[in-house]
């Protein structure tokens, strides 16, 4: 890269003998000091869900140091991926060789983590998903991790649901055809529909950037589908629900992921009511660590938190337990201690890793109405 620091980064793929680096040292009394960097979609067509993400690290940045006084203090270091792999890519490299950070958290897309995940693999560094919800996040390799239930989980519960309570038969599928994680969306909504004995009436694409869906939706309309499945990013995806409303299409709407957001609400305006996703975070739960987050954030914020600040809050929460346990800020130590979290319950439910580290986890499926998502039932 040209440019040396006096800091080397770990040795990319174990050439090396030299015991791996410390990334941050031990601080005086004892108290531990971890970098830790964060790559979230923060500026472009996503950037709520890198502000949501921003605002929960931070909330959670603020109540841990306090806790942890005298014996970890984290720092984090943001960088901006712009929601594209080149940013994620960029913000991996510069996190580990200019920053020498201990672990990452994001980047926000799974197609960004699909770019950028091997590069903090290769080089040992702990890379952590908080929004990754596609099938093979977690093959990239043993240094990568997510506590973001996914889509695999998430949907089929959503799709069961609104089977069952709408006597849903026939579905179209739409979805971003450019976007890893709509594709894995759709995937998965194929396979459940298939799975579910429901007939497929049609099925249309479009690109992330896109604005007018009127040809994909007029067409499908005249398949006359029971139930509309979206599989998109916010922006996007708001869009379609709104135009599909505009055309005349009554059926009931489910999507992914990609909808928990209020900027929903923005976009799609009205047209948002009768959205049913499925979500492992609701501020509506009726539990007390959740409804403490809850008022934190409000507090703090002025707005409730949505799925992607809740799980941004849970991972910082992650790493300072592993962290302690570690004893200190070590790469491979970090690892070894997110590898071994057992039953973690947070405001996002309660984690455990499969063999994969996999996230397990509930999903509960929530109805938009009036402006917010509200319990399904
Ligand atoms: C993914 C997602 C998106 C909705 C994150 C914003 O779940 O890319 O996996």
């Amino acid at each position: 890269v040209g440019c040396s620091s006096g800091n080397s980064a770990a040795p990319a793929n174990g050439g090396s003998s030299a015991p791996a680096q410390t990334p941050a040292a031990e601080g005086a009394g004892g108290e531990v000091t971890a970098q830790i960097g964060v790559v979230g979609f923060l500026s472009g067509s996503g950037a709520a869900y890198g502000e949501a993400q921003k605002a929960g690290l931070e909330l959670a940045l603020g109540e841990l140091n306090e806790a942890n006084k005298g014996k970890l203090k984290m720092e984090l270091k943001f960088e901006d991926s712009g929601g594209e792999k080149e940013g994620a890519i960029n913000a991996v490299n510069k996190l580990i060789n200019q920053d020498n950070v201990v672990a990452i958290i994001g980047p926000t897309l799974s197609g960004e983590m699909f770019a950028a995940g091997p590069v903090a693999n290769e080089a040992e560094v702990p890379i952590f998903g908080i929004s990754n919800t596609s099938e093979g996040i977690n093959d990239i390799g043993e240094y990568v991790f997510r506590n973001s239930l996914p889509e695999s989980i998430a949907i089929p519960t959503a799709m069961k649901a609104a089977v069952e309570k709408k006597g849903i038969k026939k579905v179209a599928l739409i979805y971003a055809s450019n976007d890893d994680f709509s594709v894995n969306g759709y995937k998965v909504m194929k396979a459940t529909a298939e799975k579910m004995g429901l007939e497929i009436t049609g099925e249309a694409t479009f690109s992330n950037g896109d604005v007018d869906f009127s040809a994909q939706l007029t067409k499908l309309k005249q398949t006359n589908p029971d139930a509309l499945l979206v599989s998109a990013l916010y922006k996007e995806g708001s869009m379609v629900v709104k135009k599909a409303r505009e055309l005349g299409i009554t059926a009931t709407i489910l999507g992914g992921n990609g909808f928990n957001n209020p900027k929903v609400f923005e976009i799609a305006g009205p047209a948002a009511d009768g959205l049913i996703v499925a979500t492992p975070f609701s501020p509506e739960k009726q539990d007390e660590k959740v409804q403490a987050f809850v008022k934190a954030f409000e507090a703090k914020y002025n707005k409730k938190p949505d799925q992607f600040a809740a799980q941004a809050y849970d991972s910082l929460y992650i790493m300072s337990q592993s962290l302690l346990g570690a004893g200190k800020a070590d790469r491979e130590e970090l690892r070894n201690q997110l590898a071994q979290l057992k039953d973690f319950t947070g405001v996002s439910g309660k984690l455990s890793f499969d063999e994969k580290r996999n996230p397990i986890g509930d999903a509960v499926v929530v109805v938009a109405k009036d402006g917010k998502f509200v319990p399904f039932e």
